[in-house]
């Protein structure tokens, strides 16, 4: 049987099919190639990480590795040259957030146990937010985190502001983490490290060794147990002259333990 002895109609038929599929995939090449347009790819099967990475896959091309967590984005802070071409993979170590980089099309949801993709050329000189646009909990709006692209910069690195606030203090890898993880859990939102009065709550700065009245009369020099109960069991004393409004939030022993580590590094 060939083409010649089919029924003219339905040869029509076949023809004008052919057509429009050959029809769809240029256009799908056209906003691939020109539109820089990329379709966000679901990979189930792609190896889960926790940690943010970067790796150089070629000339101006990487392919770095996002985590988001309650509540931030690592890295937080993401330099690239100009003109570089980046797989986005992206993971969640907790619950659902979003994921959309400002002035571009990468638009994704970051959900737990898979990883997904989408790729993106920066062209322009600028700085490119990421926010979460998903509801994820009570340090939300704290989500965030920028590419900076210019031509300026050679080779794409992660410049992680979270960990170099403060280049001066040495601290150790537990304190380190415990600083950390101050802001991706989301304690930054109510207490602060510099001393300022007017805090939800009270200052972390002197905290470790201070004396402190509860609202019961209680009074209480702050040591390991307390700042640990404080953590696990926010309503159980409550310090005079503030509110009882600390969540109780998901944060582990050992994330106590580097918390208090860093506590004890405020003075
Ligand atoms: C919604 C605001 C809020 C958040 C978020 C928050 N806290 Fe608190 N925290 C408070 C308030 C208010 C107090 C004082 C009242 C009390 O004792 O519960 C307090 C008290 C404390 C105390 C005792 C301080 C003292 O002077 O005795 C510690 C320690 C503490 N918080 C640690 C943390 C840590 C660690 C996190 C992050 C994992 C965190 N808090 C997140 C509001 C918050
Ligand atoms: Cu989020």
């Amino acid at each position: 049987m060939s083409f010649s002895n089919i029924d003219a109609t339905e040869k029509k038929v076949v023809t004008i099919a052919v057509l429009v599929s050959a029809g769809h995939l240029m256009l799908i090449a056209y906003a691939a190639m020109f539109l820089n347009i990329s379709v966000p790819t679901c990979q189930p099967n792609e190896k889960l990480f926790t940690e943010p990475s970067i790796s150089k896959v070629g000339p101006l091309r990487y392919e770095v590795h996002y985590v988001a967590k309650m509540w931030n984005f690592l890295p937080k802070k993401l330099l690239l040259p100009k003109g570089s071409t980046v797989d986005f993979y992206l993971g969640s170590n907790d619950v659902n957030h979003g994921f959309h980089i400002n002035g571009t099309h990468v638009n994704l949801m970051a959900v737990p146990g898979v990883v997904n993709k989408a790729t993106q050329i920066f062209r322009e000189n600028g700085d490119y937010p990421i926010i979460c646009h998903e509801y994820c909990g009570f340090g939300h709006q704290n989500m965030n985190a920028v590419i900076s692209v210019s031509d300026k910069i050679t080779e794409a690195v992660i410049e992680d502001s979270t960990q170099a606030n403060d280049p001066k203090l040495e601290l150790s890898a537990s304190a380190k983490s415990g600083k950390e993880l101050f802001g991706v859990k989301g304690c930054v939102a109510c207490h602060n490290v510099d001393g300022a009065a007017g805090g939800v709550g009270p200052t972390f700065r002197g905290l470790y060794g201070r004396s402190e009245e509860m609202q019961d009369g209680l009074k209480l020099t702050v040591d390991d147990a307390y700042i640990a109960e404080s953590i696990k069991e926010p309503i159980k004393k409550i310090v005079k002259g503030y509110n009882p409004v600390m969540p109780v939030l998901p944060v582990s022993e050992d994330e106590i333990k580097n918390i208090t580590e860093y506590i004890k590094t405020i003075k």
